[in-house]
């Protein structure tokens, strides 16, 4: 890497374990935001993000759209992982390498060797926009951990425990950092609280998430 005189070096990612089972891998994505940023782009110029409607009626804030063999989709009937865009009736865009490449290194830094995602769900928040408290449970396989990339607007993440009624814990996420998540973690419930009005050098006002998974 070459750079100007008086640019900061980006941090070198350090580690922070959440609980057994779960770690934020703090900026480990920094190093590959741009062609991140790329990627995002050009799978939305395929699938454009779209505000889903949940099982019961009501219009996600979170936009979304996918890549891989597998996107992740609900509607009134309920949500699931479905190989084609139910838009369009098309394949979903291919997994960008660099999205596979840093996935599978993350996880294997958070001690998960062999991930093999074949689902990237791609979430954009815009100010206001939240996740309520959910856990993550519509894939075949819950050996394989989740490994999920936050880029933009920094935000508060909500990590519970395995019942709903348990009262998470608030994570700060912010530009880069990754949280790799499976065994004992991997049913736990989380969600992201309402996203401030802030502005970012590389994403402007949105946050954007990237979650991995291996879905069948
Ligand atoms: C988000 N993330 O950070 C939403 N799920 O925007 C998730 O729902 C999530 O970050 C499972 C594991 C890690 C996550
Ligand atoms: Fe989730």
């Amino acid at each position: 890497m070459t750079m100007d005189l008086f640019e900061q070096a980006p941090p070198a990612p350090w580690a922070e374990a959440l609980c057994e089972g779960a770690v934020v891998l703090r900026r480990f994505a920094v190093a590959t935001d741009a062609e991140l940023l790329d990627g995002i782009e050009r799978v939305a110029k395929q699938v454009p993000f779209r505000q889903m409607q949940t099982p019961g009626g009501h219009t996600m804030s979170v936009a979304m759209t996918c890549c891989g063999d597998w996107g992740w989709v609900t509607d009134r009937r309920g949500y699931r992982y479905q190989p084609q865009d139910p838009v369009s009736g098309e394949p979903w865009p291919a997994m960008p390498e660099v999205f596979n490449a840093l996935a599978v290194d993350a996880a294997e830094t958070a001690g998960y060797a062999g991930f093999e995602p074949d689902s990237c769900l791609i979430n954009r928040y815009s100010p206001g926009a939240k996740m309520g408290l959910h856990q993550d449970k519509d894939e075949d396989d819950f050996d394989q951990p989740i490994v999920s990339v936050s880029l933009g607007v920094p935000a508060t993440f909500q990590f519970g425990g395995l019942l709903r009624s348990e009262r998470p814990q608030r994570v700060p996420l912010a530009h880069g950092d990754v949280v790799v998540w499976g065994g004992p973690a991997r049913l736990r419930y989380h969600g992201v609280l309402t996203l401030k009005t802030s502005d970012h050098p590389l994403t402007g006002i949105y946050r954007y998430n990237l979650t991995f998974r291996r879905a069948w």
